[in-house]
């Protein structure tokens, strides 16, 4: 193999990756060599830099210094680092969350003015049922007007993020056994905002140096995560932009159109980018595009924003994480927006290379010296607009001799929420789990994974985490991904109905065929892993498979990580009761075998879920099943199909 050709799994990536070589542009790839080799203190977790007195570390050979100035040793070192890792992930995810209650707020805001016209940001409760039920879930009273029900479900759920005391109103959503755990560790979580600002606190200079303790505190947050901020943002963007429905859509850097004007939404929150894709088909922008020799505006979407549009309106995405740079290679993006997280820095210097222009339109994540169009919410159909025209006027500058846009694209089904599977498993007048929780228990489905998170180039992009899918499918597991792994999977075919015939084992196959869904289910974006979380509840409550969410035959895996955001979710999984594996490199933790031990052995006691981390996607593939395995056994289930 070329040294290009062990970068990624993915022909459109290889070409386009050829193509930047040619072109003079450095990519992640590059810059990862370039940082070779990389500091070993900090891949073990033992470098503190809390307080001034440092920064300090720890000899990893037990010869030199032992403890940090102030006599932090390597198990608080690790535990400190790793626990404020878990609290910017969750912030990420939670302030993601706060800005769609926040929209959801406007709305309400909009039902008190008599004056409809006044506001254009186009928002609108799409899905009324939706907010019944959530508005159910906090106690109110559903036979009020809309505009009532809006009005308190939205202070209510800004209310979760500044909580002091009880709990998160979406942990009664677990099962009773799972909040008992929680209740008993005290890790049940408060507010979100409290949570994380507790952890930030509790891991300064001279406050907490027990490591487990650190670790525990660093579940609860997590936890105000996974069952809080991201369940708000996963929820809420379903009552205003729509639950998804199956939908099938295409991806790879194939998607972008030669003779079209090319925008990029790339990013993680969708309030906007719903907008531009509805300002994608404004017929003044699209007069303008065709009066500049263009066919049209085509709209597509690269990381989390992306599946958020797929899911909802089936725009096609141009690629996952280590993709953003290369749609910027092919010439052929006349502008990228961008919002907030997993947005590479180097974006801009990329584009000053070729005529993209790069538009930040958050206060929150700004470039220096690039466009800036600030995103504002009551005005976001305006603003949309605003962004394409941008992007429509620069295809006059596209330098058609630089455009090579790869061939490659692939199909794609995309929309599976809880709601969706529990209607399609169960047919239309008789919606329940009970047939997946059936299946589950005759065998046919030996068992379900979570397989989500990011690309990381130091490992084979979409390697791990296509070789890993195919092998559980293979062995009739039912495979459930968000974020950049379904990007991944989805461009190697495996996000199709018919995937299953090729891929899947006899007794899946015979599922999937049965209902026609793939073997792999998108189920969207990392704020979405929340999705999963409801989904095994509800399985739980329909019975046969145990009282906890840890009795269920199934693990997690995030066999590509690089986010904080990947560690935050791995913590909220184990602390829900799921064996979790993380592939590419594990937590930088390795510096202290204590809190090595309890992440991948003493966990298990604690909350039932633990950590793994292995680097063999065919590995992890056993490892997981041999979990399931385990768990049906428990369940007095056969364990062969
Ligand atoms: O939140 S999977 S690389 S895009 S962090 Fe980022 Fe990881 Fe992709 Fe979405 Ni999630």
């Amino acid at each position: 193999m070329s040294k290009i050709e062990k970068k990624s799994i993915d022909l459109a990536v290889l070409e386009t990756l050829k193509k930047a070589q040619d072109d003079n542009v450095k990519t992640c790839w590059d810059r990862l060599e370039a940082q070779g080799p990389q500091c070993g203190f900090g891949q073990l977790g033992v470098c503190c830099t809390v307080c001034s007195m440092g920064p300090c570390r720890i000899d990893p050979f037990g010869e030199g210094a032992q403890t940090g100035v102030c006599g932090a040793d390597a198990d608080t070192i690790t535990a400190r680092n790793l626990a404020r890792k878990i609290a910017v992930g969750a912030s990420a995810h939670s302030d993601h969350g706060r800005d769609v209650a926040l929209t959801l707020a406007l709305l309400a805001q909009k039902h008190a003015h008599a004056d409809k016209s006044a506001h254009s940001h186009g928002y609108e409760i799409l899905d009324p049922e939706k907010l019944k039920k959530l508005a159910s879930e906090f106690g109110i009273d559903i036979t009020k007007s809309q505009e009532e029900i809006v009005k308190e479900l939205s202070k209510k759920l800004l209310e979760e993020f500044g909580k002091q005391e009880g709990e998160l109103n979406f942990t009664k959503r677990a099962p009773e056994k799972r909040r008992q755990i929680w209740k008993k560790l005290n890790i049940i979580p408060r507010g979100i905002d409290r949570e994380v600002v507790e952890l930030l606190h509790t891991t300064t200079m001279g406050v907490d140096n027990d490591y487990k303790n650190i670790i525990n505190n660093g579940m609860r947050c997590a936890l105000s995560d996974g069952w809080g901020g991201s369940m708000i943002a996963t929820d809420v963007q379903d009552v205003i932009l729509g639950s998804p429905q199956p939908i099938r859509g295409k991806v790879n850097l194939g998607v972008l159109k030669e003779n079209y004007v090319n925008i990029v939404v790339h990013g993680h929150e969708p309030i906007l980018s719903e907008m531009t894709v509805k300002a994608a088909s404004d017929s003044e922008l699209l007069k303008l595009a065709k009066s500049l020799g263009a066919q049209g505006i085509n709209l597509a979407g690269i990381c989390c924003t992306a599946n958020e549009v797929l899911m909802r309106h089936g725009i096609p995405v141009a690629g996952n994480f280590l993709q953003q740079e290369l749609a910027i290679v092919t010439g052929a993006v006349e502008l990228m927006m961008v919002d907030v997280q997993c947005i590479m820095p180097a974006l801009k210097e990329v584009a000053s290379c070729y005529h993209t222009k790069l538009v930040t339109t958050s206060s929150k994540a700004r470039f220096p010296g690039v466009t800036h169009v600030e995103f504002e919410v009551h005005d976001a159909y305006e603003t949309a607009k605003k962004i394409i025209k941008i992007g429509v006027e620069n295809f006059a500058n596209r330098k058609k001799d630089r455009v090579n846009i790869p061939k490659h694209e692939m199909d794609l089904v995309a929309g599976f929420t809880k709601e969706v599977i529990f209607n399609m498993l169960g047919g239309r007048y008789r919606a329940s789990y009970r047939p997946l929780n059936e299946a589950i228990i005759a065998g046919k489905i030996r068992g379900l994974a979570g397989v989500v998170g990011c690309n990381n180039p130091k490992v084979q992009h979409d390697y791990f985490h296509t070789a890993l899918v195919k092998e559980l499918i293979k062995n009739d597991v039912l495979v459930l991904q968000t974020g950049c792994a379904a990007i991944a999977c989805a461009k190697q075919g495996l996000l199709i109905p018919e995937a299953a015939k090729t891929y899947a084992g006899k007794g899946l196959q015979e599922i999937c065929e049965a209902v026609g869904i793939p073997p792999v289910l998108h189920l969207g974006s990392c704020v979405d892993n929340s999705r999963i979380l409801t989904a095994a509840s509800r399985i739980i409550e329909e019975g046969g498979l145990g009282e906890d969410l840890s009795d269920i035959p199934a693990a997690g895996c995030a066999p590509e990580w690089m986010s904080e955001k990947a560690i935050t979710i791995g913590f909220y999984f184990v602390a829900s009761g799921v064996y979790t594996i993380f592939g590419g490199g594990p937590f930088s933790v390795l510096g202290s075998q204590n809190v090595t031990d309890y992440l991948t052995k003493g966990l298990e006691s604690v909350v039932g879920g633990r950590f793994e981390f292995c680097d063999d996607p065919l590995k992890m593939a056993e490892l997981m099943i041999a979990h399931i395995d385990k768990k049906r056994a428990a369940l007095k289930l056969k364990t062969t199909c």
